[in-house]
């Protein structure tokens, strides 16, 4: 199918847009200029070596490519600092000193033969609603979008929802469709990107089952009969330019030119009952209960929650306790301003 050009707009023009369509980001993804200059970040994080400085001692691992989405793509991984990975995308010759082997995943010759470079998107900056990161890419949101990540319990810590990413030109980040259902954006402080999206209902054409994601550069005919079927949506993403689209929505991006790129998720109205479905943060919010079992026992009596940690499982697990904290909160505070938002998760979950 031709490619469809994802519609650009002024901050000001897109706040109209969302106030006269606030669910416009199932319809197409879209690309905002005017916001991003807004930020501390985009002059506290425009240089590797200021990013060093901040950031160096934080353990990474890097990929090529950034991660896999289909059975059959090979993958090169080494485990490192920001700092050392930063080192790279500055010296990228010095690339058998900064990781000796035995790599991770493959190996220098296996990532010569690949001919992509390595790739860090894991760096976890944000555990927490308060951490003072946050106050580097403020306003959040562009064109006064609605969020509501801060009054959803955990949100932070049951997920990373804040990547920064700094990329060699040829980086590739396949197709895929980010956990938990958020609407998420991609904001260009340096370097430019292409990005091809597709809609979630065109799934069937995009993904098959046991085989994984189609490569939209090259689509494998026997692997994806209906590839064609599927409607691209591109862009080309340039530095001040922020690439913003709804939950589920594929995406596959590579960095045309070396850049770096602040990302971020986003919950509201549209995607709060898909974000409370999601299995991906209550895996990692029963993980962390899980590993805190003895605390959580003495500081709960909810009955659901102490059988919840008896069998085991970390998704139900994180589920009930989900539940209790919702109870819990509602209880002790039931006109807190987030009580509406939490009412709304809580009930979903108990249909879940
Ligand atoms: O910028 C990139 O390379 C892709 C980032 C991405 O896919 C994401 O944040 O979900």
């Amino acid at each position: 199918m031709k490619a469809m050009q994802i519609p650009s707009y002024d901050v000001a023009d897109y706040s109209v847009l969302l106030k006269e369509s606030p669910d416009v980001l199932s319809a197409h993804p879209c690309v905002v200029r005017g916001f991003v200059e807004q930020w501390s970040a985009a002059r506290s994080w425009l240089e590797i070596d200021q990013l060093k400085a901040l950031f160096g001692t934080l353990p990474v691992t890097a990929g090529a490519p950034q991660f896999t989405t289909h059975r059959d793509q090979r993958m090169c991984q080494v485990q490192t600092s920001y700092g050392t990975y930063l080192d790279y995308v500055q010296q990228p010759e010095r690339i058998a000193e900064l990781f000796p082997e035995p790599w991770r995943k493959g190996s220098l010759e296996e990532l010569r033969h690949m001919q992509l470079p390595l790739y860090c998107g894991n760096l976890r900056l944000v555990r927490h609603a308060a951490e003072p990161v946050l106050e580097q890419i403020q306003p959040l949101v562009p064109g006064n979008m609605e969020c509501l990540n801060d009054q959803i319990p955990y949100y932070y810590q049951s997920g990373n929802h804040v990547w920064l990413y700094v990329s060699r030109a040829g980086a590739l980040t396949p197709l895929h469709q980010d956990n938990n259902a958020v609407i998420a954006y991609l904001a260009q402080l340096r370097g430019r990107k292409r990005a091809v999206l597709y809609a979630p209902s065109d799934k069937a054409y995009f993904h098959t089952p046991g085989v994984g994601y189609m490569d939209p550069l090259a689509p494998d005919e026997q692997q994806f009969p209906q590839w064609h079927l599927a409607q691209p949506w591109v862009a080309t993403l340039e530095p001040g330019e922020l690439l913003i689209w709804g939950a589920n929505w594929a995406h596959h991006v590579v960095t045309e030119e070396d850049s770096i790129t602040v990302s971020f998720d986003i919950v509201n109205a549209t995607n709060l009952d898909a974000y409370a479905r999601s299995f991906d943060w209550q895996h990692e919010l029963g993980h962390f209960a899980k590993k805190n079992a003895t605390m959580i026992r003495t500081r709960s009596d909810d009955s659901r929650l102490h059988a919840a940690l008896d069998a085991g499982l970390e998704a139900p697990i994180g589920r009930a306790f989900m539940q209790a904290t919702l109870r819990a909160a509602h209880q002790a505070n039931p006109d807190h301003a987030g009580a509406a938002v939490r009412e709304q998760l809580r009930r979903t979950l108990e249909e879940a």
